[in-house]
């Protein structure tokens, strides 16, 4: 017997809508021009959400679903039958550490549940770095995804832009071009010269003889990537550059604060949340919890901590920081 054709379900993006924006409705088979008259949130609406009129007719208001509409800000994607998520056989993590929090916060926010699909990887006994863990990402950490079909997505921003194709409601990195770009280049920004720089000043402190009496930190991690960041695993640790690193790590944020200070944005990238936003906060909250200076730095500077306790105090957030419970706080 033939393999079955997988039906395609369409998904909408309504975000790009506008009370008041002109469109084309189908009605009985024709397109008519018409109008936005709203755009509702209600989980209820979720099926129809858009209020329409049609230009020219009166008393015909209705609500209708992407299916008959035609416009160029309505965002439209396939997923095969069932919904992307359906592609997705397993989610392999640790919720404890930064980079699956990132994911996690990101799909929570997304509105796609990972949890139901997680299978936990131990870190500490090197469960990451050998046998099937190790086949399935040669790379030797968390997070990654696996689809049905064999796929294993890793890399977390590679995992979160994956997430925002195939579900685009609500964005967290942009639903038009610009949009996109704007929230990549703030990513790359913070990530080339705070994230990383903060990341490899942690490793690299734990190889340090100072770790972690004189260099701050936690005993926990004395060593802790000495098998991991090896040659053989394409890694080097560079004890001597943790204070360095540190210092690069800090001096990003001191010169982010620079650039927000006077201005009214809630979000790294403006006013919207975005990728950056989550990124930049997971790395805070676990670096700070194992001992690193940028949390105690980032709270001597005004805009970033408010953006912090804003990021804090998100439900999601929160939801996602009681999942993490059990090693550093
Ligand atoms: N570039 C990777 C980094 C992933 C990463 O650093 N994962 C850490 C946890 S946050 C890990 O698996 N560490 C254990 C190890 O390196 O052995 C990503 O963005 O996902």
């Amino acid at each position: 017997m033939p393999p079955k054709k997988q039906q395609s379900v369409k998904t909408f993006d309504y975000s790009g809508l506008e009370k008041g924006m002109r469109l084309q409705v189908e009605s009985d088979g024709k397109y008519y021009a018409g109008e936005v008259v709203t755009v509702s949130k209600s989980a209820g609406r979720s099926k129809a959400p858009v209020k329409v009129s049609y230009v020219g007719y009166t008393g015909y208001d209705e609500w209708v679903g992407g299916d008959r509409l035609r416009s160029k800000a309505l965002q439209v994607s396939t997923a095969e039958a069932g919904g992307f998520r359906h592609n997705i056989k397993a989610y392999y993590t640790m919720p404890q550490v930064p980079n699956p929090l990132l994911v996690d916060i990101f799909a929570r926010e997304k509105g796609v549940d990972l949890v139901a699909l997680e299978k936990t990887v131990d870190l500490p006994s090197l469960e990451n770095r050998k046998g099937d863990s190790q086949a399935k990402n040669p790379a030797g950490q968390v997070p990654y995804l696996e689809l049905r079909d064999g796929t294993i997505i890793a890399e977390s921003i590679a995992i979160c832009e994956y997430l925002e194709e195939a579900k685009p409601s609500p964005p967290l990195i942009g639903t038009t071009p610009k949009q996109r770009a704007v929230a990549r280049m703030w990513q790359r920004r913070m990530e080339e010269h705070f994230v990383y720089p903060c990341f490899n000043g942690f490793r690299f402190a734990t190889a340090h003889p100072d770790y972690p009496e004189k260099s701050g930190g936690l005993a926990a991690f004395k060593d802790f990537f000495k098998e991991r960041a090896t040659p053989e695993n394409g890694c080097a640790l560079v004890p001597e550059a943790y204070k360095g690193l540190r210092e690069w790590s800090v001096n990003k944020l001191k010169w982010l604060e620079a650039l927000k200070k006077d201005s009214k944005d809630d979000f790294v990238c403006g006013k919207r949340l975005t990728v950056v936003d989550i990124q930049m906060y997971t790395t805070i909250k676990f670096m700070g919890a194992a001992g690193e200076p940028c949390l105690e730095e980032m709270k001597k500077l005004a805009w970033l901590s408010a953006w912090y306790d804003r990021m804090d105090a998100r439900p999601h957030v929160k939801a996602a920081i009681e999942h993490s419970k059990g090693l550093l706080w």
